[in-house]
């Protein structure tokens, strides 16, 4: 009987099937280890490990080819499952069969041990470094986050839309925007769907949601920027306040870590000894007023009414961890100065706004808060920003034909993932992570 890809069983399924029987499995060869008439090879597909045993009395040809197996090159073996206690698991293959179907040459990269080849190199290699099943754990986790979200927000009654990235201004504020040439016109990759999730709103969805691409020329090297990465958005219409918009990011991020836990908490327990597996039953809200003071009293000077650094957001995570028993906070109503031009500013205290960052371990996950609704007080906001209103003239149009309150905010997939695993980088948690120096692969 030839060997059909279509038998194939996953590996897994073999620690639980019927010994004695023929199995086909295909993966990739994770070792070879030749001992005379005998070859054990360790295949591996996307489930798990098992050994084959290639022997020669049972079938020369099979054995001939094991014995030239080179690791990560594809084979697909027809075998009988037997028990043996010296065997990974407990059981191993003896192969009747066994067809290479694409030889690897010499591994350019340690993939058993990710901590023995340099990040940048391992991304050169991405493919060969996801077979790392700590590296390919990461992707899971994070697929299984943005499937979490997506289930929070549909039944949550937000419509997911697919809005443009190919735009004719900046949302977020000019300097971090790549300009593209569009036929004969200039034009900008999106830094945010911001504007149209507003749209989205104020088109009578009321509330949407959107998990796509954003993209920010980050000039700078550091372990949490990458210039492509994805945004999970939400927006909501008919709100009371922006604690509404916190109450929906706290429901949003809590069931992804959850469900990534839940889902693969074994993984996560063998490659991530470092993560967050727990979030506290209500995240605690503090303003910014008080998070200076609690910098200032931790030595750290921040000026009244500037954005928190990086090293201050650190800081305040490690007090927050501290005094609040939390790995999560919110800190609300950031300084006008430090937020674009159509956040709300608070009635009573304009240099301030009702808007928040939730930082995740010392470092922001997301951003958001209300939104300007009001025609006129937006107008004088973009001007007071420095931008000219008439390249906004379609966005302001939507606030003098029915827009009601609203606000929403932006959550970072890949710092969320990184966040909650603990990794070192962000670049660990983007599939093909984009920086300055990195367009390839
Ligand atoms: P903001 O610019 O703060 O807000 O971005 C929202 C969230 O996106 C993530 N993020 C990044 N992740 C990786 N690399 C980057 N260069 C990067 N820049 C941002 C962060 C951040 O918290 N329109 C608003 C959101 C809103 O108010 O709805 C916005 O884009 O996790």
């Amino acid at each position: 009987m030839a060997l059909r890809l279509r038998d194939r069983v996953p590996i897994e399924r073999l620690f639980e099937a019927e010994p004695g029987k023929e199995y086909v499995i295909a993966g990739w060869v994770d070792t070879v280890r030749v001992h005379g008439k005998l070859v054990f090879v360790v295949v591996r597909d996307r489930s798990g490990k098992i050994q084959v045993v290639a022997k020669k009395n049972v079938s020369e040809e099979a054995w001939k080819t094991a014995r030239e197996l080179t690791p990560e090159s594809v084979v697909a073996v027809r075998g009988v499952l037997v028990e043996s206690k010296a065997a990974l698991g407990g059981r191993e293959i003896q192969a009747r069969e066994i067809v290479l179907l694409n030889k690897a040459d010499p591994l350019p990269i340690d993939i058993h041990d990710h901590t023995k080849t340099v990040l940048a190199k391992r991304l050169d290699w991405r493919f060969l470094d996801l077979r790392n099943p700590r590296n390919q754990a990461i992707f899971l986790i994070e697929a299984e986050m943005a499937r979490a979200a997506r289930e929070w927000f549909n039944s949550n009654g937000f419509v997911e839309i697919f809005t443009s990235k190919i735009v004719g201004a900046a949302t977020e504020g000019g300097a971090e925007v790549f300009s593209i040439v569009y036929f004969d016109k200039p034009a900008f990759l999106a830094q945010s769907p911001q504007l149209y999730k507003q749209l989205g709103v104020i088109a009578g969805f009321e509330r949407v949601y959107e998990i796509g691409p954003a993209f920010r020329a980050e000039p700078h090297h550091t372990t949490r920027h990458l210039t492509e990465y994805t945004s999970v958005d939400l927006e909501m219409g008919f709100i009371d306040s922006y604690e509404d918009v916190m109450d929906a990011v706290e429901g949003v991020v809590r069931s992804m870590v959850e469900a990534a836990v839940s889902r693969y908490r074994r993984k996560i327990e063998e490659f991530f000894p470092d993560a967050v597996t727990k979030l506290p039953q209500r995240f605690p809200r503090i303003t910014m007023r008080e998070a200076y003071k609690l910098l200032e009293q931790a030595g750290v000077k921040v000026e009244w009414g500037e954005d928190l650094s990086s090293e201050a957001e650190r800081k305040l995570g490690e007090i927050v961890e501290k005094e609040y028993g939390s790995p999560i906070v919110f800190v609300t109503e950031y300084p006008w100065n430090a937020r674009p031009f159509y956040t709300m500013r608070k009635p009573d205290d304009p240099e301030w706004t009702l808007s928040f960052d939730l930082l995740f371990r010392g470092l922001e996950i997301a951003t958001g808060g209300q939104r300007e609704h009001r025609y006129e007080v937006l107008r004088k906001q973009i001007e007071e920003k420095g931008l000219n209103p008439r390249s906004f003239e379609w966005y302001l149009n939507m606030f003098r034909y029915g827009a009601p309150p609203h606000g929403g905010a932006g959550i970072g997939l890949e710092r969320v993932v990184m966040q909650t695993l603990g990794l070192p980088n962000i670049r660990e948690a983007r599939l093909l992570p984009r920086d300055p120096e990195r367009l390839v692969p």
